[in-house]
């Protein structure tokens, strides 16, 4: 009687465990046949109320087949939690991969790190300074005069406090590297300005400098030809040709504008330079002596050149680029094509 009861209960959850589909309802199963309130259970402490012989007898099956419905519970367990892991890890290896988007370098960035390395392999160190700037570093120790007019609210953002500017020319780094070195140095200081002018196609109100500063004992206008010719030659990968006219800035006597040899028609006059060969790049000079004293040298011991160029000018002329703004638009279409 007992010995069949037993059988069914195996029978029973041999048929159960079919339906499990989890592990709650696995542990249901356990509970309703192994559980302290289960008939098997029941059975097994009413062993002690039968003969010895039959007590034998029972018990030893009781046992077995506790063992068995154990041994099913573990099996379907390591079942569910088998089947778990392989549908977690499933992939479909069919399915077309997950594109990771992968940043851009801005064009400027490229010609920024372009320009860095070309200095460097020429010995020079590169130079960085804060943007928003003193009025001192900006202008005065620049020999530029309180009444000129790049001082005025239209053509500089100043801050709430006026002896802070946003720094109009990387120029303000000149007296600020040579407070803290002594010559001989060469320097290229590149960096952001900021300048409150109407935008157009060649204008931005905030765009990138590089300013070159070498001064030693015998530094000369021939030097910053021949350097200008060799870095312009590397950046361009042409021969380039460079051009001084007389100019006026400030900071440097005497000054220059500074043109190259057209890189697209190596001089001899396209459209692009209007037919005459030659393209406006920025300014330069040699380091007026009243920027030296300014900066704590002696006069008259040291002399320098130094010049400023936009990178953004630069940038379009290697990539024939025509508008100035399309640079810090964000227009993904533009950035993608570099
Ligand atoms: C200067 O800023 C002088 N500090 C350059 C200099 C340095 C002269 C050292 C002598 C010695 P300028 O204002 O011309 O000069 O600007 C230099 C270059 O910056 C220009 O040739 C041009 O390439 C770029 N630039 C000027 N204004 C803008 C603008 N609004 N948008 C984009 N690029 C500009």
């Amino acid at each position: 009687m007992l010995e069949h009861k037993i059988n069914d209960i195996k029978k029973q959850v041999q048929s159960d465990v079919l339906e499990i589909k989890n592990g709650a309802e696995l542990f249901e199963l356990e509970k309703k046949y192994l559980g302290r309130k289960s008939e098997f259970t029941n059975i097994l402490k009413n062993l002690k109320d039968l003969s010895p012989e039959e007590r034998k007898k029972v018990g030893e099956l009781a046992n077995r087949t506790k063992r068995e419905i154990e041994k099913i519970i573990a099996t379907k367990k390591q079942e569910l939690d088998g089947a778990v892991d392989l549908e977690k890890e499933r992939i479909d290896v069919t399915l077309p991969g997950a594109r990771r988007g992968v940043g851009h370098l801005n064009p400027i960035s490229i010609v920024r790190n372009e320009i860095e390395d070309i200095f460097t392999s020429m010995g020079f160190e590169i130079a960085d300074g804060p943007e928003v700037e003193t009025e001192f570093y900006n202008f005065d120790a620049l020999n530029i005069p309180a009444d000129h007019p790049a001082r005025d609210m239209q053509d500089t953002f100043f801050l709430k406090d006026d002896k802070l500017a946003m720094r109009s020319q990387t120029s303000a780094m000149q007296a600020r590297f040579m407070q803290k070195h002594k010559p001989p140095f060469r320097i290229i200081a590149p960096g952001k300005v900021f300048r409150n002018e109407a935008t157009d196609a060649t204008h931005e109100h905030t765009f990138y400098q590089f300013e070159a500063l070498v001064v030693g004992e015998n530094t000369n206008v021939g030097n910053l030809k021949h350097i200008a010719e060799v870095f312009f030659s590397e950046f361009f990968r042409t021969d380039v040709k460079v051009r001084l006219r007389p100019s006026y800035f400030p900071f440097t006597e005497p000054s220059f504008e500074f043109d190259i040899t057209c890189t697209m028609c190596g001089g001899v006059g396209c459209k692009g330079c209007r037919g005459g060969g030659w393209l406006e790049l920025g300014g330069a000079g040699m380091v007026n002596q009243n920027v030296f004293t300014a900066a704590g040298y002696p006069r008259n011991k040291y002399q320098g050149f130094a010049w400023g160029f936009g990178f953004e000018r630069l940038a379009m002329m290697k990539y024939k680029i025509d508008e100035v703004r399309l640079f810090h638009g964000g227009d993904l279409r533009f950035v993608k094509q570099f």
